[in-house]
């Protein structure tokens, strides 16, 4: 028996009209793209034209993703990232659709877009992720060129770093700085909804500076950096990776959102329970979680101030907002 929905299906199917691209206020409506950081404003600005010509989340936070990956050049993604102890500049990323397909890439060196490799991880193969010199294998063999990526100026800041070597990972400057402002940078997490009600989400980073050779954060750990379901919504995080996966954070995020939390409640009990679980390290380390939610509500929550998400879509294209914050607000 046909159900309602094919019916609905069939006959717009045979009137011609499923298979257009229906592009304006309409087909806006509901699409929306938030990004983590000040330069999450250049990464929606990307996934908007996708997204407002009435293309999917997924194909959106690719594309924005790309951007940072390529157009944008700081410190902590894509080319212009720094590198890890050992000089070499290794990238991580991931990519998820919202009715569980996924895929992402850790620790890959020499490939311009992680986050399409992560795709292609997703689209091509039977596997999740790919790491290393398989992940950089793997690239090759779908097409993408092998490049050198560490920058003269990564490079240099690595000698500097080199003098002390001391590691710690350490709460991330407070943002002062508008969009563009090269100073304020970080890992980019995106999360999308599509005119269909679809989400999708994507993170790209080069993780760290200065971390061990071989170091995985959260970002390519689906459920840690990244996660998504189009019966509930998306979350994505960045700060000190390790705190995430402790938690399963992106997914903690999520399942807090099916039990009735609203993305902003959601992101603040998940950075409580990083706070419970490690309280010492929690008064250094920073951690921020961004949520969407189907009905795309957005919220945001870290542990220090400083965190700042972008919003876009058709009434807004370039909003940049705080984010609360445990600390800073006295309520750890
Ligand atoms: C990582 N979460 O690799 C990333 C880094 C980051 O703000 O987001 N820094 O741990």
């Amino acid at each position: 028996m046909t159900d309602r929905r094919q019916f609905l299906q069939a006959g717009a199917l045979a009137a011609g009209v499923m298979a257009l691209p229906r592009v304006g206020a309409q087909v806006q409506g509901r699409a929306k793209v938030v990004s983590t950081w000040d330069f999450g404003v250049g990464a929606n600005q990307a996934a908007w034209k996708v997204l407002s010509a009435g293309g999917t989340a997924l194909d959106a936070v690719e594309a924005g993703a790309r951007w940072a990956e390529s157009e944008l050049c700081n410190p902590t993604v894509g080319r212009c990232g720094n590198p890890d102890r050992d000089g070499v500049l290794s990238l991580d990323a991931s990519i998820m659709a919202g009715d569980g397909r996924c895929g992402s890439v850790a620790a890959l060196t020499d490939i311009l877009h992680p986050v399409s490799v992560a795709r292609r991880v997703m689209e091509q193969t039977p596997h999740v992720i790919l790491v290393g010199q398989g992940a950089q294998q793997f690239a090759v063999q779908q097409g993408f060129e092998r490049q050198k990526l560490l920058t003269p100026e990564a490079e240099k800041a690595w000698r500097e770093w080199l003098k002390t070597a001391q590691y710690a990972p350490q709460i991330n400057a407070e943002r002062r700085g508008r969009p563009g402002d090269s100073s304020n940078h970080d890992t980019l997490g995106m999360l999308a909804i599509d005119a269909s009600g679809a989400l999708a989400g994507a993170c790209t980073t080069s993780g760290m500076a200065w971390k061990l050779h071989g170091r995985v954060g959260d970002s390519p750990i689906i459920g840690a950096g990244l996660y998504v379901d189009n019966e509930v919504g998306a979350a994505t995080a960045s700060g000190v990776g390790e705190e995430m996966i402790r938690n399963a954070a992106a997914f903690l995020v999520v399942e807090l959102m099916r039990q009735g939390r609203s993305p902003a409640q959601a992101c603040r009990e998940a950075i409580a329970r990083v706070v419970r679980k490690r309280p010492e390290a929690s008064k250094t380390l920073q951690v921020c979680f961004l949520a969407l939610d189907r009905h795309g509500e957005v919220g945001a929550y870290a542990l220090h101030r400083g965190f700042v998400y972008a919003v876009c879509d058709k009434d807004r294209q370039d909003e940049l907002r705080d984010s609360a914050s445990v600390y800073s607000s006295g309520q750890a």
